[in-house]
């Protein structure tokens, strides 16, 4: 049975008495990275299942030019005992070398270098290069940084391990990551001394694509016209480039009488949360929000009432209605009243609901009556943004 990997036939092997037969392949260092198909081929038949190889060679995707990379800074270089200083990391000549301190001193790990790519890419990768013909300088251990700012990263993009080869090795990033500055920081050496340095470093970028596509915006709350007491604003936003800020106004009629806001900071995602008291009335609340690129989500509006004045309960006359004053009935009858419309009422804790009108009536109420009772009463009356008004009295 003949086994290959791709079109290189590896050579011919003898299954067992069961027609079976184990095998490693051993992945030498220079394969490069893919997607390899391996055959086994008896006669006219052939078997076939794919294998993944992930190795650092590969050429680096999207590379910088070396002359738009300029050097910000390293932790230490050698300038006095030879020419070994960072810029010669980025300078596009793999023969020349960064290399920290020797003479006079040894600054022990970690070591690293910054470097300007000259304005604000997504970064894909990077790639590193030993120092040739001398052990002293290799690093090891490494974590890499993205950032906008060369004296603050946050978290490493990548943390790895660079091998003892003198070849180019490349790692691409799982995410691009934004930046116009990128910090490679090696850990440890490989013999174990205290030098660092690089041959080369070259970095994989592109142009950020602008951002030309609006916020997603939705009122969370209020879900209702109302009335209500004060406004409960809940809004959730969303953009994939990042989100600068979520805006609530509120007007009545054409004029704005408030506006409340969240300033989002990049997120991709916001929340903004405000409560907002009003004078009685009918408002329209228009809310948006608006990304870094300066994209606004289209501009939605939600009608709402508030109402934050207490109904009112006032004693009716007439026999037929109340028997008895001043708070002292044989039974007493109530008239109501509410702008923003009278929900229910309760008394002593009893309820009693109402459609909800502007003007209502409790007619007749004597002990025995819906939680009426001989002596002390108290009648609540709810509107329906839920205001209140207690009124006490004595059912004799
Ligand atoms: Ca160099
Ligand atoms: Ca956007
Ligand atoms: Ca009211």
């Amino acid at each position: 049975m003949e086994l290959s990997v791709g079109d290189r036939v590896l050579g011919t092997v003898r299954p067992d008495a069961k027609g079976e037969f184990a095998l490693s392949l051993p992945v030498v260092p220079e394969t490069y990275s893919g997607t390899y198909t391996v055959t086994a081929k008896a006669g006219d038949r052939t078997a076939s299942d794919k294998v993944v190889v992930s190795s650092h060679l590969v050429p680096l995707a999207n590379q910088l030019d070396s002359s738009t990379l300029s050097l910000v800074g390293v932790d230490s270089e050698e300038t006095a005992g030879e020419q070994a200083g960072g810029a010669n990391a980025i300078d596009g000549d793999p023969a020349t070398f960064w290399h920290t301190q020797w003479q006079g001193g040894s600054p022990a790990y970690p070591h690293w270098i910054t470097i300007d790519l000259g304005a604000e890419y997504e970064v894909t990768g990077f790639a590193y290069t030993q120092r040739a013909g001398q052990a002293n300088g290799r690093m090891k251990d490494y974590e890499v940084y993205v950032g906008d700012s060369p004296d603050e990263f946050g978290d490493a993009v990548q943390t790895g391990s660079f091998l003892d080869i003198g070849r180019e090795q490349v790692f691409e990033f799982d995410t691009p990551a934004r930046g116009r500055y990128l910090k490679l920081v090696g850990t440890s050496s490989i013999n174990g001394n205290a030098f660092g340095g690089a041959a080369e470093i070259a970095v994989g970028a592109v142009t950020p694509t602008a951002d030309t596509t609006r916020p997603t915006v939705s009122l969370v709350s209020p879900t209702a016209a109302g009335p209500f007491q004060a406004l409960q604003i809940e809004m959730d936003a969303a953009d994939a480039g990042g989100l600068k800020r979520i805006v609530a106004n509120i007007y009545k009629g054409s004029t704005l009488v408030k506006s409340t806001q969240t300033q989002v900071g990049g997120a991709t995602t916001g929340h903004h949360a405000a409560t907002v008291k009003l004078p009685d009335g009918d408002y329209t609340i228009r809310y948006n929000a608006q990304d870094l690129a300066g994209n606004i989500s289209a501009t939605r509006t939600f009608a709402v009432t508030v109402d934050a004045t207490a109904p009112t309960a006032t004693v009716k006359d007439g026999a037929q209605f109340t028997v008895g004053a001043d708070g002292v009935y044989d039974r007493v009858s109530f008239k109501l009243h509410d702008a923003g419309k009278i929900d229910k009422v309760t008394l002593n804790g009893v309820t009693k609901d109402l459609s909800n009108n502007t003007w209502s009536d409790v007619n007749g109420i004597k002990p025995g009556t819906f939680g009426a009772v001989k002596g002390e009463n108290t009648l609540v009356v709810f509107d329906v943004a839920g205001n209140t008004s207690t009124t006490t009295f004595t059912l004799s």
